[in-house]
């Protein structure tokens, strides 16, 4: 390929010196319009210069096939910059609507009852999972219906709930871990006196929560109140020295609130999970948390490989939904509900309790 420069006085005087040089195939390149003449410019006159040359087959051949692949990637390249865009709306849509409320998706009652499920606690995927399987098994007639729609409730309700009484007996060890300031301590006074009044059995309550003065105060003074012996353990080794001592009497352990964003104080705790090696681990959850709250902490804590949960502070809150279905995800058993700050009177066994029946109220009420 060979590149030529014409210089014309005018545009079509230059095309007729590049046809008559180039033939009628040959492809312009560049216009431009230069000065030519005169001296340090005074005097110059406008020429149009055109840059011209003229393919041989071959490379006429290869341009085309080059041009058709560009305009073939252009084209993908369009087609993917518009899926991205595609993509990004879908996702941010989807992203809108299991956030925000899908209003309207229900006939009445069932939206009402979508509503209700939401407002408890529910997040709207889970309220419209539940709902869409209601209307699909019951007529808006029968969902009127109290009595039925209840029923149908409790198919789903029982489903999320499982619950576990605990036996402390052959001696067990079990230790109360969580947040904090969600009634570990008294909690573990409640039970402590459940298994001395109740179960009759020997036990000796520990603590490891040693950070605070009044922590180990707090505990001594119910476990004296309960005639209980008590130990405060300041380590994980002597925790370990204790825990492979006694065989035949219940070991109650407390420890330190942790708050679920300190995850080196959390892992403290596994360290001492895997000396003492407890038969039971019981998460403390509070009920009053609100649902992101109570995910955070179930997720955190898990590292310390908790076996059952304790509810607490149900006497606090209207509602009881959200916290049983963030439980679900987690399949661990929930093995006591606490209903007040009364040691030792305000805890009850779970499975004693008609849990999907609180729920149900909830969403009738
Ligand atoms: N309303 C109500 N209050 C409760 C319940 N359980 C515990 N509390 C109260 O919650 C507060 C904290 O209880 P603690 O037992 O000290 O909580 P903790 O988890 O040991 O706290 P830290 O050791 O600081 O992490 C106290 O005022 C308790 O009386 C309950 O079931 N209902
Ligand atoms: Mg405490």
């Amino acid at each position: 390929m060979e590149l030529k420069k014409f210089l014309a006085a005018n545009m079509a005087e230059a095309m007729i010196k590049v046809k008559n040089e180039l033939g009628s195939d040959a492809v312009i390149l560049q216009t431009r319009r230069v000065r030519r003449g005169g001296f340090l410019g005074i005097g110059s006159k406008v020429f149009v210069e055109v840059t011209a040359f003229r393919e041989d087959d071959q490379s006429d051949h290869l341009r085309k096939k080059e041009s058709t692949y560009f305009k073939e990637s252009e084209s993908t390249n369009e087609l993917k910059s518009e899926l991205s865009e595609i993509k990004s709306t879908l996702k941010s849509m989807n992203q809108r609507l299991s956030s925000a409320k899908i209003s309207g998706n229900f006939s009445e009652p069932f939206e009402g009852i979508y509503d209700r499920l939401v407002e408890k606690g529910m997040k709207s995927e889970e309220a419209s999972k539940i709902v869409t399987e209601l209307s699909k098994n019951m007529s808006t007639v029968e969902a009127k219906n109290k009595e039925k729609l209840s029923a149908a409730l409790r198919s789903h309700f029982e489903k999320m709930v499982k619950t576990e009484k605990v036996k402390f007996s052959p001696p067990k060890k079990a230790m109360l871990i969580g947040p904090t300031g969600v009634g570990k301590t008294t909690t573990l006074a409640k039970i402590a006196a459940m298994i001395k009044m109740k179960e009759r059995q020997p036990l000796t309550i520990v603590t490891l929560d040693t950070y605070r003065i009044a922590a180990a105060q707090q505990m001594k003074t119910y476990a004296d109140i309960m005639h209980i012996p008590f130990k405060v353990i300041y380590t994980p080794d002597e925790a370990f020295e204790l825990s492979s001592k006694v065989k035949d009497e219940v070991l109650l352990i407390d420890t330190a609130g942790r708050s679920q964003k300190d995850e080196m104080k959390i892992t403290e705790i596994s360290s001492y999970v895997q000396k003492i090696k407890p038969d039971i681990v019981f998460l403390v959850v509070d009920a009053t948390k609100k649902r992101e709250d109570m995910e955070d902490v179930l997720r955190r804590f898990s590292v310390a490989a908790p076996t059952h949960f304790i509810l607490t502070k149900v006497d606090e809150t209207s509602s009881i939904l959200g916290a049983v279905k963030a439980l679900e995800e987690f399949s661990l058993p929930i093995s006591f509900v606490t209903n007040g700050q009364n040691v030792p009177n305000d805890i009850i066994n779970a499975d004693e309790i008609d849990i999907p029946s609180l729920m149900i109220k909830e969403v009738l009420k």
